[in-house]
């Protein structure tokens, strides 16, 4: 896994509002990427950031208040992050931005194309995560002990899981965007200790993808 960020970090949300007027007036190819990197966000930014896509990046510090910002309540009235803004059009919820932008980048990305089962195998991950595993994910935090089964359950359906898992890749012979959405995906679970342990295929995967995942570090920006 490759941790990108400078010292400086990527432009912070004062240096977006200094130039939104003439962000405003870009052409309809420029990306502007919300987020910050303790959200879910950071699996958005990891897309562009592997993928080499030309964007820019700007924090939106959550812990500070400025997803409450009216600036920012502009891009996303409900005060999530990440937030796309492609020209004059805005996306938000993280899954529908990747979708987005696995059509747009769809050579880069190695999406599969539509109605293959390829695609219809992305489509069940990224709703499983975003469905299924999120809710059951922010049910618990605050941690505590209260939380032990709702941690049960998220290991057990990692676990239930892992028998749709079919490698190398998650889309057959060729690292793909899905790739990057389970690697940064798998981290947080690792990271609240509800990673099912012995389960081969994830391990696997993990060791193959992780080298070739831009993470931006899962610090606050
Ligand atoms: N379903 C949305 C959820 C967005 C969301 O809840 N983002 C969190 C960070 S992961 C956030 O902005 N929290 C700030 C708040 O709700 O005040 C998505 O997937 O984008």
């Amino acid at each position: 896994m490759t941790f990108r960020g400078s010292a400086a970090g990527p432009p912070r949300y004062e240096s977006y509002k200094e130039s939104s007027t003439s962000l405003e007036r870009s052409p309809m190819s420029k990306l502007i990427h919300y987020y910050h990197p303790m959200s879910r966000g950071a699996r958005t930014q990891a897309l562009l950031d592997t993928f080499n896509i030309p964007h820019e990046a700007v924090v939106i510090d959550y812990t500070q208040g400025e997803h409450q910002s009216p600036d920012y309540l502009r891009i996303n009235p409900l005060g999530k992050v990440p937030a796309l803004k492609h020209g004059d059009t805005i996306i938000t919820e993280s899954g529908a931005i990747t979708l987005y932008l696995a059509d747009l980048f769809s050579e880069q990305m190695n999406t599969p194309a539509p109605g293959t089962p390829e695609r219809g195998r992305m489509y069940e991950w990224i709703f499983f995560f975003q469905t299924t595993m999120e809710q059951a994910a922010a049910a618990a935090f605050p941690p505590g002990a209260d939380k032990t089964p709702i941690r049960e359950k998220l290991k057990s359906l990692l676990q239930s899981a892992s028998t749709r898992f079919i490698g190398p890749y998650t889309v057959g012979d060729n690292f793909s965007l899905l790739d990057v959405v389970l690697f940064v995906e798998f981290s947080w679970y690792k990271m609240m200790e509800v990673w099912p342990s012995g389960l081969e295929q994830y391990e696997q995967f993990m060791k193959r993808v992780g080298p070739r995942v831009v993470l931006t570090a899962l610090t606050p920006g």
